[in-house]
């Protein structure tokens, strides 16, 4: 097995060369990995990329995520014993179901259901939803153009639609198990409080999405890859 290459151990040092390397923070995307790799047990060693403080632009980490956001994953034991480091939520969340053994459905044709509603996520849910929480919270005061906050506010509402009539025939986004699909888009759906944009998107009145999101909630690797990434830690 060749030696992986770790990017600045100074900053970010790594006590378990072995295990696999998750550079993150505590964000939507950053916590779809980190709940992914809890559910799956697979034992992994976090590394706080504070992207308030624009670390995501070290030299080193761009060399692992050339693109320059979180989370990025290294394994030292990837496919044939060999490190491969991995940028972008879905092909990591892919990658480790496949690793593990966990969280898609052995059945061909329910694991392209799964992987459908992942792309659904990594295509709309995500992008949308960052854009409301942008607008609706964060530039606030900045801009007085009411017109992006109506876009993607009324863009949100279309989308919790969408999942709440596809929830309203399955317990889970791909249909009874609990898949990967829904590792990445429960913590979109939980960040819409921390924008404080509940009520902006009538949150309330899509009760299968609620019920939902409770189930994801209360399940206790969830719970643990939701304190992974967080500032000071
Ligand atoms: N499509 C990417 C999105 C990753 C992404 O946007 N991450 C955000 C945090 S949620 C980030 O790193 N932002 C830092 C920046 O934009 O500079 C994925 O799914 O991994």
């Amino acid at each position: 097995m060749t030696t992986p290459w770790f990017p600045n151990t100074e900053l970010w040092p790594v006590q378990h060369p072995d295990r696999l390397q998750l550079y993150t923070m505590a964000t939507p995307n950053g916590l779809k990995v980190s709940i992914a790799l809890e559910e799956m047990g697979i034992p992994y060693e976090a590394h706080l990329v504070n992207i308030l403080e624009n670390t995501q632009f070290d030299p080193d980490y761009l060399k692992l995520s050339p693109n320059g956001k979180i989370p990025t994953i290294l394994d030292p034991n990837g496919p044939a014993g060999e490190p491969i480091t991995l940028m972008e939520t879905g092909a990591i969340l892919l990658y480790l179901a496949e690793k593990s053994g966990k969280l898609m459905p052995a059945d061909p044709r329910q694991a392209w259901v799964v992987k459908q509603w992942l792309f659904m996520q990594v295509a709309h849910i995500g992008p949308m939803f960052g854009q409301f929480g942008h607008f609706y919270k964060f530039a606030k005061g900045k801009t007085s153009d009411e017109y992006a906050v109506t876009r993607f506010t009324n863009e949100a509402k279309r989308l919790l639609k969408v999942l709440d009539d596809r929830l309203a025939t399955t317990s889970w986004l791909a249909g009874e198990e609990y898949t990967i699909a829904d590792v990445a888009t429960f913590p979109w759906v939980a960040c819409l409080s921390f924008y404080d944009g509940l009520e902006a998107v009538e949150f309330d009145t899509f009760g299968h999405v609620k019920a939902w999101l409770e189930r994801c909630e209360v399940r206790p690797a969830t719970q643990r890859g939701r304190q992974v990434g967080l500032i000071g830690s």
